[in-house]
């Protein structure tokens, strides 16, 4: 009780003098330019301070992210274009990528220099089937190095776009792989070593939709922008002349903005029918955590991972997605109330993201089928002893991985081809408490074991690439790679990342 007192104290002082170290700080819209370089400072100033404030509980950094601002609703949702494939053989699929620069006008009457793939923000959905062979003509268009990274296919290392697949400017490449997975939303970003962070932010990011037979005769909501909507959540700072000015915003333990924008919607809003909607969600940002809820606290159901379909779908009123990480949800709107003020808020700071407008009318008869998929842990993946260890520890540029920043020439662990490993990856807090780490691993959908030796939640038992790694939390995992070569694992948040929190798998 007395050390609760002391902490709590402790805990209260110190948040005063932050508080006086800061001022009146409080970032307001539209002036990015001043706030990313004044939350700089105090950023420098709460490590400074650190040292005196062993046995903190809790991590300032997060405990100060700015709110969101609450979506207006003024803007109907922008839905992504589907990239159309170039060959019309069966089985076979032709892409062409290019990341290019542009001017986007994401608020009225002002062009907003930014990046995408195939146009000026963002990127198209890539659509593959399990089974077909893959062509993407890579090209870059950028003034700087650039990689082509498809998270959560499993795929050889040297198709996966890590850090050493860099394209100077101007150049192309080609990668063939064939889709051995089943059916999932992915996605795919830049991974240029140390500029990932910045290229992502400036729009570099899209969707990867793969289908097989199953998710086809499932009877899910499927039209496309319809009743069937990719999500993809980012938040932005913007300075007084409506640009992205990513040094001004930068944060060493994660940029994060006060505005949002989906699918590079500013103010979204989304019309639907009184039907089941399905929202293929993906946080995309590069370091904020979004906890979806209906504002009416009706609940949902989630119906897919990162990788796939659920056995079962899982009935929510709340999901938590790290950077990275996706979801499948379906709204039933037919059942809801639809006189009240319907939105998708986030529970972390109570942020409103997206207003639903409900129309009258009535839509597909679709279905939420009570059985989707056959994911299994098996037994002697229970009982398989922990062959890696992985520790995740620090904040800002002192990032590591098992004590070791990012080296491209050093392998940090082997794995052979087609065998399971457990791997048990711990947080280790800091004088501060800690901070969340997203852990991803490139090219593999394993399966998350347990946490703090505890079955993980009904939501987390599917095919899994990304999770959320507490402080003091430990979680095992058990990973397969189908493929060959060297893949990466790092923090998500894309500043730890670049600041060196990666590591490297040699699969043989
Ligand atoms: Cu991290």
């Amino acid at each position: 009780m007395k050390i609760k007192i002391t902490l709590g104290l402790l805990a209260l002082i110190t948040a005063l003098v932050l508080a006086a170290c800061s001022g009146d700080k409080e970032p307001t819209p539209n002036d990015g330019a001043n706030t990313g370089e004044e939350s700089h400072e105090d950023m420098d100033m709460n490590k400074e301070g650190s040292d005196s404030m062993e046995g903190m509980d809790g991590h300032m950094s997060h405990d100060e992210v700015v709110s969101l601002n609450d979506s207006t609703g003024e803007n109907e949702l922008k839905i992504p274009p589907v990239l159309e494939d170039e060959n019309a053989k069966e089985e076979e699929i032709a892409y062409t990528v290019r990341a290019q620069k542009g001017e986007t006008e994401i608020f009225d009457g002002t062009k907003t220099k930014t990046l995408g793939y195939n146009g000026a923000f963002l990127g198209p959905v890539l659509h593959l089937s399990k089974g077909d062979t893959v062509k993407i003509k890579l090209i870059n268009e950028l003034d700087e190095d650039t990689t082509f990274h498809w998270h959560g296919l499993e795929v050889p290392g040297d198709a996966d776009g890590g850090p050493h697949a860099s394209l100077k400017p101007g150049e192309e490449n080609m990668v063939e792989f064939k889709v051995t997975q089943e059916a999932s939303t992915l996605w795919f970003h830049p991974h240029p070593e140390g500029s990932t962070s910045e290229q992502v932010y400036n729009g570099l990011a899209g969707l990867i939709y793969i289908e097989d037979d199953n998710s086809k005769s499932l009877g899910l909501p499927n039209e496309y922008g319809q009743n069937d909507i990719p999500l993809i959540f980012q938040d932005k700072t913007f300075d007084d002349k409506y640009q992205l000015n990513y040094d001004a915003a930068m944060n060493e333990d994660g940029t994060i903005g006060e505005t949002l924008l989906i699918n590079g919607t500013l103010n979204p809003m989304l019309s639907v029918k009184k039907e089941k909607v399905r929202l293929r969600l993906l946080n995309g940002s590069n370091a904020r955590n979004f906890t979806f809820k209906l504002n009416t606290g009706d609940s949902f159901e989630q119906i897919a991972t990162d990788g796939g379909f659920l056995n079962e779908p899982v009935t929510l009123k709340e999901i938590t997605l790290t950077p990275s990480e996706r979801a499948e949800i379906i709204i039933d709107f037919s059942k809801l109330d639809t006189d009240d003020d319907l939105a998708l808020i986030n529970d972390e700071d109570g942020s409103i993201l997206l207003p639903f407008q409900v129309s009258e009318q009535g839509g597909e008869d679709s279905n939420i089928p009570e059985k989707m998929n056959d994911f299994t842990i098996t037994e002697e993946e229970m009982n398989l002893p922990v062959t890696k260890n992985v520790e995740f520890f620090g904040m800002m540029d002192k990032v590591t991985i098992n004590g070791k920043k990012f080296d491209k020439d050093r392998i940090d662990f082997t794995q052979e081809q087609g065998v399971t490993e457990v791997w048990e990856f711990y947080n280790k807090p800091d004088d501060m408490g800690g901070m969340i780490h997203p852990v991803h691993i490139h090219g593999t959908q394993f399966k998350i074991l347990s946490r703090n030796g505890e079955e993980p939640s009904e939501n987390e038992q599917g095919w899994k690439d990304s999770f959320s790694l507490e402080p003091d939390e430990t979680v095992k995992v058990a990973v397969q790679f189908k493929n060959k070569g060297v893949y990466m694992l790092h923090c998500h948040i894309l500043e730890h990342e670049d600041n060196g929190m990666m590591s490297q798998v040699k699969v043989e």
